[in-house]
C-alpha cells in the first residue's frame, strides 16, 4: 500500500504540470518510470503503470478539467451578478484535487475495491471547488444560479447552514455532475462544491488546523464546546452583517 501511495503521489506531481493529451502523458511517463523503477524494484513497474497508472493519471486530469469548468462557471456568475447589484457575491474561490493519500484512505475506510473504476464510481469529492461568499444570501443565490444551468446536474445536497454539524460546522455542500469536452468525447464528471461565507470559512480553517494538530489525540470536551461557541459567534456575525447589508439597500 505504501508503494502505491508513493507512486500515486509522484503521478499527481506530474499531472500538475501537463495537459491531458495522451501523447503528452506517454512522454511524461518516461522519467517517471525510471524514477519508480529505481525506488520500487519489488513490483512489476511496467505492468502496474500500464494497468493502473495511466488510467489513474487520465482520470485525475479529467477531474482537473472539471474543476476548471466549475471555477469558470462561478467566475462568470460573479461578473454577471456584479453588473446587476454593483457588488460581487464571491470573495474568493479555492480549488483542490484530492491527494492520492486521501483517496486511498477514504477507499480503504469505506471498504471499496482499490481500482480506478471504483474510485470514479464511489468517491464524489475528488474534484473540489470552494466558493467563499460575502453574505449567506449570496450562497443560496449562487447555488440556485449554478443549478439552473442546463449542463449542471445535482446529485446530492447537504445544507450544513440550515442544519449545522454537531461541532458547529456550517457550509452548503453540493455534489454536481457536469460535462467536460475532450478531443473526441464528452465526459460527465462529479465535482464537490462547498459554498461558505468568510466567517464560516475562517471557523472551518481554524478548526481543521486545531484538529489536525491533535491528530491521534482527541480534542477535550471543553475544547469541543469552545469551538462550538466560536461557530455560534461566526453565525451571529453572518446574521448581523446580512442585516446591515439589507438595511443599506443592497
Ligand atoms: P478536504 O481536504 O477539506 O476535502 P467524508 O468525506 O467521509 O468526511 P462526507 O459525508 O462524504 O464525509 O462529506 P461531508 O461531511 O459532507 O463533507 C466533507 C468535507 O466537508 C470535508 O472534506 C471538509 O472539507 C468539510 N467538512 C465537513 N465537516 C467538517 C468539519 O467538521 N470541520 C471542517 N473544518 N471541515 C469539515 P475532507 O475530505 O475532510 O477534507
Amino acid at each position: 500500500m505504501h508503494a502505491i501511495c508513493y507512486i500515486l503521489g509522484k503521478l499527481n506531481q506530474y499531472i500538475q504540470t501537463m495537459d491531458i493529451n495522451s501523447h503528452t502523458i506517454d512522454n511524461n511517463l518516461v522519467p517517471l518510470h525510471q524514477e519508480i523503477s529505481e525506488s520500487n524494484s519489488f513490483i512489476d513497474v511496467s505492468k502496474w503503470l500500464e494497468d493502473h497508472a495511466l488510467p489513474y493519471m487520465s482520470l485525475m486530469a479529467y477531474y482537473k478539467c472539471a474543476i476548471m469548468e466549475v471555477e469558470t462557471k462561478f467566475k462568470v456568475l460573479n461578473e454577471n451578478f456584479s453588473l446587476g447589484d454593483d457588488c460581487n457575491p464571491i470573495e474568493s474561490i479555492k480549488t483542490r484535487l484530492k491527494s492520492p493519500k486521501s483517496i486511498m484512505e477514504k477507499m480503504i475506510r469505506r471498504g471499496y475495491p482499490l481500482t480506478v473504476e471504483s474510485i470514479e464510481q464511489n468517491l464524489f469529492d475528488i474534484a473540489g471547488v470552494r466558493v467563499i461568499c460575502s453574505f449567506t444570501s449570496d450562497i443560496y443565490k449562487l447555488a440556485d444560479a449554478l443549478l439552473k444551468q442546463d449542463d449542471v446536474f445535482l446529485l446530492q445536497k447537504k445544507d450544513y447552514i440550515q442544519n449545522p454539524k454537531p461541532n458547529g460546522y456550517r457550509s452548503l455542500h453540493l455534489i454536481i455532475s457536469t460535462p467536460i469536452f475532450l478531443q473526441s468525447e464528452k465526459r460527465m464528471m462529479k465535482v464537490e462544491v462547498q459554498l461558505r461565507t468568510i466567517a464560516m470559512d475562517a471557523w472551518a480553517s481554524l478548526e481543521h488546523k486545531i484538529r489536525y494538530k491533535k491528530s491521534n489525540d482527541r480534542l477535550s470536551g471543553e475544547d469541543c464546546r469552545q469551538l462550538e461557541i466560536c461557530a455560534g459567534l461566526c453565525s451571529q456575525l453572518d446574521e448581523k452583517m446580512e442585516e446591515i447589508n439589507t438595511r443599506c439597500g443592497r
